[in-house]
């Protein structure tokens, strides 16, 4: 049996979770919850990546003796450090403005097609590509992304973690490896691009003097991007699964063998993001509960299960937003934001909280089923259930919305399948019998209670609601 911490950092919290784990035991147990967002000074948005390093040791010293730490996070963003191993600058938020209009820039250098053949990457205006390409890179010796930052902080040792880099857009999607080619033809230097790591190499041993935890302590890196992590702690039985990770975004589709790198899978900007074990995750990002968090925080109402209540409450397929449409990505008054695009599409706004919501929840059933039937149909496969993790998966009205849209059951849970899957990751790499993701999948299936959601309504209403939304796209 191994006692590891996964450190895991998601957009909206950061946590720092105990896990004990052998070959029929899977116990988490939360140790440490810290807020986490964007933090705007001048007009930037940027990380608070002290308080969450801060935050990661409390949680750490809090959590006894271990056998390994794992770290994984949102993806995208990163910190530059300098020849002598100092941060450069406090990271920025991928929901910054800087990069607004750069991707058609770059794309003037290297066309779509291009890029997509090389890494198989959703077209996101704040993939890592973009925000370098924003700011200035002198001075600039090595780039980690955000677990890979603290993990040099809690060892001194310097590298990226693949699943993580896969993100980057400068990742070749078929060698695994950092696309020389195009990081040269987007005139970025070389240097700053560090050698990779695989989930479950071993980092380093953590700094005991700095950081106050007990020394020896191997940092192991895991699928270090969040949703990666997430993935593997999938409950499925067989592989005839799709897939919702769903928190602050949700990301929405299958777990296949290969790239799909065809012009439909580009023009419908599906992504291939790396897994654990070299998996493809094939998925879409769909904008997600942000939006509802965004409406929360501009209403000053935290007490999301009275609005799920009155959603719940409220006429169905009343209004209906296109979720990702662009002015839904950057912080501020969503509930305004809401009421303009349904003005814009010539909808009458949400009359109440109560209706707002309604209206989220059932857009984002609706891009989930839009979103799932493209993937299966590009991908060429077929499933039987669709699996809901993460803290959405805690949302029903959203579950059963979703059961209805896209005519599959659902089967929700586990919530926290992001730090389940870095430390199933950690266990295995420290010797526990988990030979491949199967096997850390009937780990969780019968270590975790799920609940099932039944498709249930009329077909027929969510085709008329999917031709009124998107019909004239
Ligand atoms: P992230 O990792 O992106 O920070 P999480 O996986 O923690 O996100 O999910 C956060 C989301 O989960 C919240 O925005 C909220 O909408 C949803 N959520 C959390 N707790 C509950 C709950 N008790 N009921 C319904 N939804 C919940
Ligand atoms: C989810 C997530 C997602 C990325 C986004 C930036 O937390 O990692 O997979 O696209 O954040």
């Amino acid at each position: 049996m191994k006692r590891v911490a996964a450190v895991d950092l998601g957009a909206s919290s950061g946590r720092v979770m105990l896990g004990e784990v052998g070959a029929h035991v899977l116990e988490l147990r939360e140790v440490h919850r810290f807020w986490n967002g964007p933090v705007r000074v001048h007009g930037r948005l940027h990380w608070d990546i002290l308080h969450l390093y801060r935050s990661t040791l409390d949680g750490l010293r809090t959590a006894g003796a271990l056998d390994g730490i794992g770290i994984d996070s949102w993806a995208v963003d990163y910190g530059l450090l300098d020849a002598d191993g100092r941060l450069l600058r406090n990271p920025v938020h991928y929901r910054d403005s800087r990069t607004d209009g750069v991707m058609e820039r770059v794309l003037e250098k290297v066309p779509a097609a291009d890029l997509y053949a090389a890494t198989g990457l959703q077209q996101l205006p704040f993939n890592t590509i973009y925000q370098l390409t924003a700011e200035a890179l002198e001075g600039a010796a090595n780039l980690l992304m955000i677990p890979d930052l603290l993990g040099y902080w809690l060892t001194g040792e310097i590298g990226v973690e693949r699943t993580n880099a896969s993100t980057t857009q400068l990742f070749d999607v078929r060698s695994r490896e950092w696309s020389d080619e195009l990081i040269s033809r987007v005139g970025l230097p070389r240097r700053v691009f560090p050698e990779l790591r695989e989930p479950g190499d071993v980092i380093g041993n953590v700094l005991s003097d700095e950081t106050g935890l007990a020394p020896g302590i191997p940092v192991i890196a895991v699928g270090s991007h969040d949703t990666a992590s997430s993935v593997v702690a999938v409950p499925a039985a067989d592989d005839r699964f799709a897939y919702i990770s769903s928190g602050t975004w949700s990301l929405v589709g299958l777990e296949l063998d290969a790239p799909v790198l065809t012009d439909e899978a580009r023009e419908a900007n599906f992504t291939n993001e790396g897994g654990v074990d070299g998996r493809i995750r094939f998925l879409r990002n769909v904008m997600g509960l942000w939006i509802l968090q965004e409406c929360q925080r501009v209403w000053g109402d935290d007490d999301l299960d009275g609005l799920l209540r009155d959603a719940a409450g409220s006429p169905s397929f009343a209004t209906l937003i296109d979720p990702d449409a662009p002015e839904f990505l950057a912080p501020g008054n969503m509930p305004k934001r809401i009421e303009e695009h349904c003005r814009a599409t010539g909808q009458d706004p949400p009359a109440s909280r109560g209706a707002m919501v309604r209206c989220i929840v059932e857009s984002l059933a609706l891009a989930y089923r839009r979103t799932l039937r493209a993937a299966l149909s590009i991908a060429g496969r077929d499933v039987d259930v669709l699996h809901v993790i993460g803290g959405g998966s805690q949302n029903e009205l959203l579950c059963q919305l979703t059961a209805d849209a896209c005519g599959l059951p659902v089967l929700a849970g586990p919530v926290e399948a992001s730090a389940l899957g870095n430390v199933l990751v950690q266990a295995r790499a420290l010797g526990e019998p988990l030979p491949d993701l199967a096997a850390m999948r009937a780990l969780v299936r019968s270590t975790h209670r799920l609940r099932t959601y039944t498709p249930q309504g009329k077909p027929a209403d969510w085709d008329a609601a999917e031709s009124r939304m998107f019909g004239t796209r």
